[in-house]
């Protein structure tokens, strides 16, 4: 009855102190009971790695507070909401990153410092959440912190995988790859939610079915695991808000091989069961594709049927009419990874629900965007049709329907051009029939989405042109961006404050436009002045990790250099390498008086090649093999250093990027889709030496080409370069420092000569010979710059402030109002 509902309310708020409190004195207090009562070690005696799982879970319980009290808004608002469907996020670690969102630092370190700690040591206790590859895995991350913090009623969903990223462990110069066992000292991070569960539903047949005298096709399952809910909470900037990333993880069902219990052993049967666990237990270590791998699929449409399932019952719990989805919900789809949804939600519309399949199909196409990554038609993902007809048979029959559909409009609008209907169609006919996905998420979404405006106008003229003439309404782009927060005020705490003592303020964190002010600036010497100091402690703490992790001591007052990506051919990690073999080969032969002109430089390269990719592990022994030559090289000594960082991850990133001077982005033109580490490399100050691709088209916008290093072919002149081949004509130096390779001078003969092979002639795809040239010259320039000080720290601070346009905030606002329609919905504080 409603008195006693009054009673039980009442006695909950006299049991309930109010919220948890920030000032250090009640943190200390959460601290020590979280050591004692969930770490379970005396409050007298407890490490570092204890003292960080406390702390992490007062923290945690903060968060906790905020998240339900924005559940709960959103519930009673019932505003649309967008979900991010991604199968990876590059997280990093999260308590530096909750703590400032939370804005409780200072009394963090305050009530750590009483208790004998020190903040960032705890910190650096925390392994790396590394549920991605790079770049795309990244941005996700990126744009969930853009989303809590402008109040967007989102959710984000993925896979919880049990192993992420592979570490990268080097030995004799090779890569080896090690297990990422990320989960076995526990994560404070996330919730798992044993009640949201979900049976997900593989293999079996399709059968006719007639339902009030109509024909009903439906799918009968073979096997069926379970989907458990992990919720990571994901604090905003300045606000309550926290919204959810939900990931996956796969059990064993009750009822997973619907049969076995009958027929079979009772212990194959349990060890059967335990095998469902593989589903979500690891990784592809891949960045551009895995095309045709069963357990990848089952991991995508794993994902897919969960989040659906989830995403349909929250409509349900408010709406009855399933007409209405599209104006609560957007879902968008990041790369084609998880374009399975569109066959699940038709399934889910037409079979379940019995709508008729018009009517279902013109919701799917109010719900969907699709965001693609790639440059190259080669990358773009296929599914073979054998592999899907056996684990998914009624998606298989759907997709053709959606096909047929596809085909009948498509020849309307263009007649009986077979060449035309069939490069467009759905399925690709050949000897090994598949599924194009791209295809799919084009016809089946209302916005198909570029990453940068470059690689808009190749989606537009090349990649989907035949798409494009015929849907230009549809194609949009937003330039990528990434976080303030983390990449200035979480990894270089130095330069934010000295930003927001510039400005005057520290409404930048939040509204990035602001960051402009700094122009202004430009060229006060205090500002100067200071600005060096921030760089110079910075560059010190990498100089230290340097040490600490390579052995070699490098001089503060060289250039730092840095490239740091995932190692691919077209990143061109090669051509930095032989442009620093033919530095050294300049010091080699140069008088010794003249060696005092040469400006020192500490190049730095780090990232991870793909376990199956050969050349771009030569690419990281070539490396090694020539730093081990350089280092050891008396003749040379502080005038150049070459260093390889071993497992880059967000971490290392965040350590990195504040203490370079200058980064190189140097992909062959037209094939890196936008870049983002540029954008952080550019917030922290650090100068940029590349080409004009991707997004770096619009860094020149913002600041000018007189504020970068910039060289090389561009877009429209690289088909043509391609075309003249080996008849290009090739510096001679380029020639030098690849025979220096290929005749042993680094060792390794027989082991670099295929990779030599792959710039030699007519072989050259990426354009290294042809871009040789224009690299040194760039680098000269650079080397000019960083004489002069003044002039560099100029530039330097111009990067801070022309960056402003590369916040994953403006990102997200775009996507808001131009993709998924959808406003801001602020809890109350
Ligand atoms: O996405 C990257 C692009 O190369 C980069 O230019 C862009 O800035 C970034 C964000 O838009 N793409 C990328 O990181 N791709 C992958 O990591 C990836 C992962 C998995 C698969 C393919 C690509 N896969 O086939 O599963």
């Amino acid at each position: 009855t409603s008195g006693e509902r009054t009673a039980k309310a009442e006695r909950m708020f006299e049991l309930m102190d109010g919220f948890l409190k920030n000032d250090p004195l009640s943190l200390q207090k959460d601290i020590l009971d979280h050591v004692e009562y969930t770490v379970a070690r005396s409050r007298f005696s407890f490490d570092d790695f204890e003292a960080y799982q406390a702390l992490s879970h007062c923290i945690r319980d903060r968060l906790i507070e905020r998240w339900h009290d924005t559940q709960l808004h959103f519930k009673r608002k019932d505003p649309k909401r967008v979900y991010f469907l991604s199968l990876e996020y590059l997280m990093g670690r999260s308590l530096s990153n909750s703590i400032i969102n939370l804005g409780i630092r200072d009394q963090c370190a305050d009530a750590l410092s009483q208790l004998g700690f020190e903040f960032e040591v705890l910190a650096e206790q925390e392994g790396d959440a590394a549920l991605g590859n790079g770049g795309l895995a990244r941005l996700s991350a990126c744009q969930m912190d853009s989303l809590a913090t402008m109040d967007f009623p989102a959710w984000g969903y993925g896979l919880r995988y049990q192993y992420g990223l592979f570490r990268q462990v080097i030995l004799d110069g090779f890569q080896h790859e090690q297990p990422d066992y990320w989960l076995n000292f526990g994560n404070p991070w996330e919730i798992e939610r044993v009640h949201v569960t979900y049976p997900v539903k593989f293999y079996g047949t399709v059968e006719e079915e007639i339902l009030n005298g109509e024909k009903h096709q439906v799918w009968i399952p073979g096997e069926m695991v379970e989907a458990v809910a992990y919720d990571n909470p994901i604090p905003g900037y300045g606000t309550r808000n926290t919204i959810t990333l939900r990931l996956w993880a796969a059990k064993p069902s009750n009822q997973h091989d619907m049969e076995a219990y009958n027929t079979g052993d009772y212990i194959d049967a349990v060890v059967n069961r335990q095998r469902a666990e593989t589903i979500s237990s690891i990784l592809y270590p891949d960045d551009r594709s895995h095309q045709g791998k069963e357990l990848r699929l089952k991991q995508q449409y794993f994902f897919v049927s969960a989040s659906l399932q989830d995403i349909i019952r929250r409509f349900k719990d408010v709406h009855k009419d399933l007409n209405q989805f599209p104006d609560k919900v957007a879902l968008q789809l990041n790369d084609t990874h998880p374009a399975l949804a569109i066959p699940e939600v038709m399934r889910v519309l037409v079979d379940e629900e019995h709508l008729g399949w018009n009517k279902a199909f013109d919701i799917i196409c109010k719900i969907f965007s699709f965001t693609t990554h790639t440059v190259l038609a080669e990358a773009l993902e296929k599914i073979p049709v054998d592999l899907l007809e056996s684990l998914l048979p009624r998606h298989l029959q759907i997709i053709y329907d959606i096909n047929s559909f596809f085909m009948e409009e498509l020849k309307k609008r263009i007649g009986l051009d077979y060449n035309r209907l069939s490069r467009m169609s759905i399925v690709e006919e050949g000897a090994v029939k598949s599924i194009r996905m791209a295809n799919l998420s084009i016809f089946c979404s209302h916005t198909v989405n570029g990453v940068s405006k470059l690689h808009s106008e190749l989606l537009q003229t090349r990649v989907f042109k035949d798409f494009y003439e015929l849907w230009p309404e549809k194609f949009q782009y937003k330039t990528n961006g990434v976080t303030q927060r983390r990449w200035i005020v979480v990894s270089n705490p130095n330069l934010c404050a000295l930003i927001s003592k510039w400005l005057g303020t520290e409404s930048w964190i939040r509204d990035i436009d602001l960051l402009m002010g700094l122009r202004e600036y430009a060229t006060d010497i205090s500002l100067h002045q200071e600005w060096r100091m921030v760089r110079r402690v910075n560059k010190m703490r990498l100089a230290e990790y340097i040490e600490a992790t390579s052995g070699l001591k490098v001089s503060l007052d060289a250039m730092f250099d840095v490239q740091m990506k995932r190692i691919h051919e077209y990143k061109r990690q090669l051509l930095n390498i032989l442009g620093i073999i033919h530095r050294y080969d300049c010091i080699k032969n140069m008088a010794k008086d003249d060696r005092r002109k040469v400006v020192p430089r500490v190049c730095i390269i780090g990232g991870k090649a793909a376990p199956g990719y050969e050349m771009a592990k030569k690419i990281i022994k070539l490396c090694h093999a020539v730093a081990e030559k350089i280092n050891n090289d008396s003749d040379v000594g502080d005038l150049l250093k070459l260093v390889f960082i071993p497992d880059y991850n967000v971490s290392v990133a965040e350590l990195v990027i504040p203490g370079a001077d200058l980064s190189q982005h140097i992909s062959t033109a037209g094939h890196e889709a936008s870049g983002t580490g540029s954008m952080k490399f550019l917030m922290n100050g650090c100068l940029l030496l590349a080409t004009a691709d991707g997004s770096t088209v619009e860094i020149i916008e913002e600041i000018g080409e007189d504020n970068m290093f910039l060289f090389g072919a561009k877009v429209h002149d690289v088909p043509t370069l391609r075309e003249k081949g080996s008849t290009i004509k090739v510096p001679l130096q380029f020639a030098r420092v690849v025979r220096m390779v290929r005749d042993g001078y680094f060792g390794f003969q027989d082991y670099f000569e295929s990779l030599c092979n792959t710039v030699e002639g007519n072989n050259d795809y990426y354009l290294l010979g042809a871009d040789f040239e224009s690299y040194l010259e760039a680098q000269a320039a650079a080397d000019k710059g960083f004489i002069d000080q003044e002039k560099w720290t100029r530039m330097s601070i111009l990067s801070t402030a022309g960056s402003s346009r590369f916040s994953s905030d403006r990102t997200i606002q775009d996507y808001a109002e131009k993709t998924w329609g959808i406003e801001p919905c602020r809890c109350p504080l």
